[in-house]
């Protein structure tokens, strides 16, 4: 470990939390007049602006291209799950589609009706789908780069919005290569590919475009987890975080991810904490809030992908039902949550002290001494980061079993 003031450094070079320079200057300020009742509102607004943000994707391109299965893959659903986009269907729909997030209501995925119509402007056609709204395109192509994904890609840009150029249904064409071939090349083949994407879109007038070449029945190969790096990092601080937790949870990468957005809502969930829901807990001074720290697990389970309709729909594909994938990965945090499940993590927690990695100490001079062995703040504190880290070890064993059933 490094020395004190070089980790001090580290904590600070990194993106404050959710909060710009300004807000924190505020926070500061406050803290330093007011104490914590006078930042609580301030992380009550911020927390009720993390839910709130939506987020609006549009997934556009020629008919047939694997738009709808596209969306299902990112919001964790298969074709036959319910609430999943139709599949496979001959173009039916005019209008631009919503499709919901399973737990995010904020986040839509906007299924647009193919482009393959011959009289299609990409002009009008952005206009009628409603362009301004979304946050950002998804150009989905299959096969050939066609002169509508390039005319798309153009308007996109030419209207200011950011655009990812996503080339799907990479698997079947590989195959269909390394079976008419007696040498093979995966590596050299998706290259050519990617540079006849890129060149493509050169001629249309856009230098360095993002291009994927991803399957989406397949989300843990090819370029699929680039993707979805990709789309978080083009999005500003709250939006990044917001996609961060609606990503599909198909990796040990995508839940460590998630963790670490979790992990700064739970200093503000502490501090907001009061003592209504209080409960004292036995042999110690502080009291934890049970509301906060009970809504706060039942976020976390969804984030991860934990809740009873995930696992069903994982019972679905597995042929298990959920009661056996709850035994499976054995985890107090998967069943009700009740006070003695409470208190058996508030013993956990008492016996850890502040961290000095904690980011966030470092932002608001004075505020780790509120989460000292004993204070109510500390105590929900520590709950919450143990039962993160406890339920992220139990997502990354849901995934194993999820892998093993594949
Ligand atoms: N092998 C493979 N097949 C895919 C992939 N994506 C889509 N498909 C198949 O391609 C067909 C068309 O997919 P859809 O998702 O319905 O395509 P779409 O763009 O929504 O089509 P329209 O709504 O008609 O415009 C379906 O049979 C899918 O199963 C992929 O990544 N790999
Ligand atoms: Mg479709």
């Amino acid at each position: 470990m490094g020395n004190a003031s070089s980790s001090q450094q580290g904590a600070q070079s990194e993106t404050p939390t959710y909060f710009t320079q300004e807000e924190l200057n505020k926070l500061k300020s406050e803290f330093a007049t007011g104490g914590v009742e006078k930042i609580k509102p301030l992380l009550e607004k911020k927390v009720n602006e993390l839910d709130n943000t939506e987020l609006n994707i549009a997934v556009t391109g020629e008919t047939g291209a694997g738009k709808s299965t596209f969306i299902n893959a990112m919001r964790g659903l298969c074709s036959e799950d319910e609430g999943a986009a139709a599949v496979g269907t001959t173009e039916t729909t005019m209008e631009p589609t919503g499709y919901t997030h399973p737990y995010l209501p904020n986040v839509r995925y906007w299924d647009l009706p193919g482009t393959g119509s011959t009289r299609f402007t990409a002009g009008s056609y952005l206009k009628k789908m409603q362009f301004k709204t979304y946050d950002f395109f998804i150009i989905v192509a299959a096969g050939r780069f066609t002169e509508n994904d390039a005319k798309l890609a153009k308007e996109i840009k030419r209207l200011g919005k950011e655009f990812y150029f996503v080339r799907s249904k990479i698997d079947a064409d590989l195959n269909s290569m390394r079976q008419q071939r007696d040498e093979f090349d995966e590596d050299a083949e998706m290259g050519k590919i990617r540079s006849d994407c890129v060149s493509q879109l050169g001629k249309a007038g856009i230098p360095d475009p993002n291009v994927f070449l991803i399957s989406s029945l397949m989300k843990n190969m090819y370029d699929f987890y680039w993707l979805m790096k990709a789309l978080a990092d083009g999005l500003p601080n709250i939006k990044k975080s917001v996609f961060v937790l609606a990503l599909p949870n198909d990796s040990v990468e995508v839940i460590g991810k998630k963790v670490e957005v979790l992990k700064k809502r739970i200093w503000m969930l502490a501090i907001m904490s009061g003592v209504v829901g209080s409960i004292p807990v036995p042999g110690l001074s502080a009291a934890c809030d049970m509301g906060i720290v009970i809504g706060a697990i039942i976020y976390f389970r969804k984030c991860l992908c934990l809740d009873d309709a995930a696992l069903g729909r994982l019972a679905l594909r597995t042929g298990k039902s959920v009661e056996d994938l709850k035994g499976e990965v054995k985890s107090s945090l998967l069943g009700e949550l009740t006070a003695p499940v409470i208190l058996r993590l508030c013993l956990g927690a008492v016996a850890i002290g502040v961290s000095v990695v904690e980011v966030f100490f470092y932002f608001i001079p004075g505020i780790g001494s509120l989460f000292g062995a004993g204070s109510s703040f500390g105590m929900t504190y520590w709950i919450l980061n143990d039962a993160l880290k406890l339920l992220m070890e139990t997502a990354v064993k849901v995934l194993a079993v999820a892998k093993r059933a594949q």
